[in-house]
């Protein structure tokens, strides 16, 4: 039978009620769809479905109010790296009395690939916006029990009913920030303020890009004055090719750990996040960020539950526990990535401010590229493959 009847029928059968959503998720895996597709094809059969799915939604809400029981012995934190201030798991820890693992991550594909693969035992992860609305079509997180999240208010309204997640069901946000340019104020003798930089010889093995897909097409898609969300057949095809002109100059793609090599100076320029950038200017003062001319992506990370979390109690305490004012003052203290908590950046000196409107015409948020998310990845490989 060729692939694609094969997803038919599969179709089929979920629409049937023959078999459940993640039985679909996982045989449609193996068939070698995308997450992303896998995605797109459950939101189309809602609704349509005979067995338990069809009831999804009055479930979900039940589930919302219920009573979690007592609260765990144990808690398993997966994030993103360098993302916590120092003090705020010992403290949580001492307070709450519950042991915290800590495991990270460099990108959402990363931290994606985990969840999808089955219990993978983790309480709490920490996916940027684009990627939420496939977690929850591909059903492995879980809505949040809102009696447990009270200080939900702290959050400023500019962050809450994001459209990743209509009416706050599933996520709480963690911390912004964008993807710029972080380079050598002292090495370099022209300011940077292009991604043209990346092509430019003279920096030839002194550059690094960020070991993401989504953030490399993304920056050579505004290059050329496109969406980095686009899904253009002609621009996508420049952009590999952009993609690939530029790999030849890099010293390699490389995200968080490549602070040390600016620091040392192995590395003069790199696409990096802005916290990432403040981070390492706390040891490397000759350290200058810019938000490039033709603009650059915008992120927002949440807070959310994976289905299979074994200690959902102590998760929703957590989730709590980090809008507090004081734990969220400390966590962008230290990470130097903007707070979405008003309450927390009230008690900060230099809480990173939201960008203004000028701002954010430069700046573009990712969003979820449903069936395209496939011809993304294929670029992706042949890119870091040539
Ligand atoms: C990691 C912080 C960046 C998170 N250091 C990007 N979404």
């Amino acid at each position: 039978m060729s692939k694609r009847t094969e997803v038919e029928r599969l179709v089929e059968q979920l629409e049937r009620g023959g078999v459940s959503r993640r039985e679909f998720m996982s045989r449609a895996l193996a068939l070698g769809l995308s997450m992303s597709s896998v995605g797109l094809l459950l939101s189309a059969c809602k609704g349509k479905e005979g067995g338990a799915g069809a009831a999804g939604d009055s479930t979900a809400a039940d589930a919302a109010m219920a009573d979690l029981g007592p609260m765990e012995k144990e808690l398993h934190l997966y994030n993103w790296s360098d993302y916590i201030a120092e003090d705020t798991v010992p403290n949580f820890e001492k307070e709450f009395g519950v042991k915290v693992t800590y495991d990270t991550y460099e990108s959402n594909e990363e931290m994606v690939a985990k969840l999808q693969a089955g219990a993978s035992g983790y309480d709490i992860v920490v996916p940027s916006g684009y990627i939420i609305p496939v977690l929850v079509a591909t059903d492995l997180i879980t809505p949040l029990n809102k009696k447990y999240v009270t200080n939900i208010g702290n959050i400023s309204p500019i962050f809450r009913n994001l459209p990743s997640d209509p009416g706050d069901k599933y996520t709480v946000p963690w911390q912004w920030g964008t993807t710029g340019i972080a380079y050598r104020t002292d090495k370099i003798k022209t300011p940077v303020d292009s991604w043209d930089v990346f092509h430019d010889k003279k920096f030839a093995k002194k550059l690094t890009m960020m070991d993401d897909g989504r953030e490399v097409i993304g920056a050579e898609l505004r290059h050329r004055g496109h969406s980095l969300n686009s899904t253009d057949s002609k621009e996508l095809a420049q952009a590999k090719a952009d993609c690939i002109d530029a790999k030849k100059n890099l010293k390699a793609y490389i995200s968080a750990p490549v602070k040390a090599q600016l620091i040392s100076g192995d590395v003069w320029i790199s696409q990096l996040w802005n916290g990432d950038t403040t981070q390492a200017k706390a040891e490397q003062p000759n350290l200058g960020y810019v938000i490039p001319k033709e603009g650059c992506t915008i992120w927002g990370d949440s807070m959310v539950i994976p289905k299979s979390a074994p200690n959902k109690r102590a998760a929703h305490e957590w989730i709590n526990y980090i809008m507090r004012p004081e734990v969220g003052a400390a966590l962008s203290e230290a990470t130097g990535y903007g707070t979405p908590n008003a309450a927390a950046a009230k008690v900060m000196k230099n809480p990173v401010p939201y960008p203004t409107d000028d701002e954010l015409k430069r700046l573009e948020y990712q969003v979820d590229l449903g069936k395209d998310t496939a011809t993304w990845d294929q670029i992706w490989t042949e890119i870091k493959s040539a």
